[in-house]
Formats: C-alpha cells, sequence, structure tokens
C-alpha cells in the first residue's frame, strides 16, 4: 500500500497558501469580488481513505464552525462566547473514495473545575484517537507574533504528531498579505504537513482544507457506512441546542454556565417527546433562565427545537424545567449524567 502523502514543510519557510496566493495574484479587483464557495473536488478513483482528525485549539477561534462547514450540516453548537464546546463530538463525511471523520473538541484553557479538566482531557483522547490533528487559530486582527496560549498548544503536541495548521477568520484581514508574517511565525515553532487559511464562515477554502484532511489520511476501508453523520445519539444534540440558547442569550448573567440533562425521550407516532432539565448553580440564576412569566425559557425551547427538528427529520415537543443544583460542574457523577464521557480522566499531556 502507498503511504499518504504529505508535504512537508520547510520551518523557515512555508508555502504561500493557495488562498493567498490567488488574491495576492489578482489583487485589488478581485478583493471586490464576492467569494465563491467552490464544491468539495470528489475523489472516485483509485484506493479508500478514511481515518480521524482532531481539530484542535483555543476557546473560540472557529473549530465547531468549522466541523459543521466541514460536513455540510448544522450538527455542533456555536457562540460567540468561548469555551462552548465541551466534549469532543464526532462527525463523519462521505464524499466518493474519502472518510473525513473530524472530532471537534473543547478549546484548550487553564482549567477550574472538574468540568474544566474533563474538557481538557476529552481534547488529549482525541489526539490520542486520531490520525491527524487540525490545529486551528484565528487570524490576527492586528500584529503578526504568537499567541502564547498557541505556543503552548502546539508545544504540547509531541514531535513525531501529524499536524495541519488551519488559519480561520481570514475575512477579517484585509488585504491577505498581513496574514504572511503570522503563518511564518506559527510554521518555526513546529513543523506543519500542511497549511490552509480559510474562514469557516463564509465556507471560503474549506472545499481546499477537506481535500487536504482527506489526502492525508491512511488508506483502509470506511470507518463509517456512508449516511453515518455522528456517533451521538440524538439526545445528546438535543441537550446541546438548549444550551446553544442558553449560552446566547444569557451568558453574561450566568458566569458558570449551565448543564442541561435529557429525562424522557419518548419516540411518539408522530413527534418525539422530549423532556430536560436545565442545571443551574444558584437560586438567582433560576429567574434569569426562565424570564418574566417564563417567557425566556420558551424562547429558548421554541429555537432548540426548531434546530433538533432539522436534524432529525421529525417533529418534536420539549418541555424544560430548571433546577438549582451548586456545584454540579464539580460533580463527577452529575458531568456522566451530561453525557461527557471522560468526566474523571485526568489531564495529560497533547501526545
Ligand atoms: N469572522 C469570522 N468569525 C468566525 C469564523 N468562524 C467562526 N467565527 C465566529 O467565532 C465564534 C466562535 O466560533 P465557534 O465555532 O463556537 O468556536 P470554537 O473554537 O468551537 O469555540 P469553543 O467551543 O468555545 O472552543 C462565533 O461567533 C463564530 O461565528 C470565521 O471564519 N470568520
Ligand atoms: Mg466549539
Amino acid at each position: 500500500m502507498k503511504a499518504p502523502r504529505k508535504r512537508p514543510v520547510d520551518d523557515s519557510a512555508p508555502e504561500l497558501p493557495e488562498l493567498l496566493e490567488t488574491e495576492v495574484a489578482s489583487g485589488e479587483r478581485a478583493e471586490r469580488t464576492p467569494k465563491r464557495r467552490r464544491p468539495i473536488e470528489v475523489v472516485t478513483e483509485g484506493p479508500f481513505k478514511a481515518g480521524t482528525v482532531a481539530i484542535i485549539g483555543r476557546p473560540n477561534v472557529g473549530k465547531s464552525t468549522l466541523v459543521n462547514a466541514l460536513l455540510g450540516e448544522n450538527l455542533t453548537i456555536v457562540t460567540s462566547r468561548p469555551q462552548t464546546t465541551r466534549d469532543a463530538i464526532l462527525g463523519v463525511r462521505t464524499l466518493g473514495k474519502r472518510q473525513l471523520a473530524v472530532l471537534d473538541t473543547p478549546g484548550l484553557h487553564k482549567s477550574g473545575s472538574k468540568l474544566g479538566t474533563h474538557m481538557n482531557a476529552a481534547v488529549s483522547e482525541a489526539v490520542e484517537r486520531a490520525d491527524l490533528v487540525l490545529f486551528v487559530t484565528e487570524a490576527p486582527v492586528k500584529g503578526s507574533s504568537v499567541r502564547t496560549a498557541d505556543r503552548e498548544i502546539l508545544e504540547r503536541l509531541g514531535p513525531n504528531a501529524k499536524v495541519v495548521l488551519g488559519l480561520n477568520k481570514v475575512d477579517e484581514v484585509q488585504p491577505k498579505e498581513r496574514l504572511l508574517p503570522m503563518l511564518q511565525a506559527l510554521a518555526n515553532v513546529r513543523p506543519f504537513l500542511d497549511i490552509v487559511p480559510f474562514s469557516a464562515r463564509d465556507e471560503d477554502n474549506v472545499d481546499r482544507l477537506f481535500t487536504v484532511l482527506a489526502e492525508l489520511l491512511p488508506e483502509g476501508e470506511p470507518l463509517f457506512d456512508e449516511e453515518t453523520l455522528t456517533d451521538r445519539p440524538m439526545r445528546f444534540f438535543a441537550a446541546e441546542y438548549v444550551r446553544e440558547q442558553l449560552l446566547r442569550k444569557i451568558r453574561d448573567e450566568i458566569p458558570h454556565g449551565v448543564g442541561v440533562v435529557v429525562d424522557v425521550w419518548e419516540p411518539r407516532e408522530r413527534f418525539d417527546h422530549i423532556e430536560m432539565t436545565v442545571l443551574v448553580a444558584r437560586e438567582s440564576h433560576k429567574p434569569i433562565v426562565l424570564g418574566a412569566g417564563g417567557e425566556m425559557l420558551t424562547r429558548i425551547g421554541s429555537e432548540a427545537r426548531a434546530r433538533l427538528e432539522k436534524l432529525t427529520g421529525r417533529q418534536a415537543v420539549l418541555k424544560i424545567f430548571v433546577r438549582v443544583e451548586p456545584g454540579w460542574f464539580d460533580r463527577a457523577d452529575r458531568l456522566r449524567d451530561l453525557g461527557y464521557a471522560s468526566a474523571t480522566t485526568p489531564e495529560r499531556p497533547l501526545v
């Protein structure tokens, strides 16, 4: 069997990534042209390639947005707040002779609770499990030096880890030449198999990123059947979509965030009947979640329901309760109830 194609990058001179080449070469006129979302090129000849890519990076750099763009499905939750994702979440896309299984992971951060420890441990597990790591960071609005937190993550990845560098949010930087010093600085921290600048939000260059990652995967049989989107049960996403709305609407008022537990999931003939509990840490948080006359919780429920129905293709009826449970984020049993698999795993180095 042929080895997967690798494109080594010289530390001192990173390859000029494709997005930059086109934009630099075509000048100002091209920048005024609206971006086109290119479809992913489907490989139909030759051996099948399949494998897992762990997508890691600081909180809020756009990992989950990217996962949804790579999957072509709105699966994982996205908010403008750091520490949105709390567990490694698998998403699978099979196109022709390529199967890309991506692991969305929590943003690596300094943890202050069992939940935080679990989140960082989930990243280590994802890296261990994966064939390839995609390290994502965001384009700097100003300056070009490598952020300390980025450097720390890159240094925690062992020298033998197979890592691709993804630079997100390039839509925020004009002209694109301004990205080059940062790419150069990052490439000086460690070698990357490839470097891809992209905008997950605008789905710009995500097609190329898919191709680059898929080509680096090992040859072999598919890991999942062609229709698989994720290995998580729908009830996990039901809870996630409620949490997403809570984070979007009232994160400022609830500093420790919330936990959402699915208590009942009953498939009935024409709809799924779902009962959930929102855990808050303080009595004073309960009226914030409920809103005046329960209006906030009703809005949260109806937006989460709409998102869930799109995913399951079935109607849903959601009943949401709120319970005060001080310190829920520090209780291993509660974290397991919330579906966070490695709730008791201690933090380990990223291998
Ligand atoms: N301008 C711009 N914003 C983006 C892009 N991709 C993501 N964002 C925004 O960045 C914020 C964070 O996105 P997420 O996808 O939740 O980031 P994350 O890395 O998964 O965050 P955590 O789960 O907290 O680690 C959201 O407000 C996104 O809309 C992009 O390409 N351009
Ligand atoms: Mg995320």
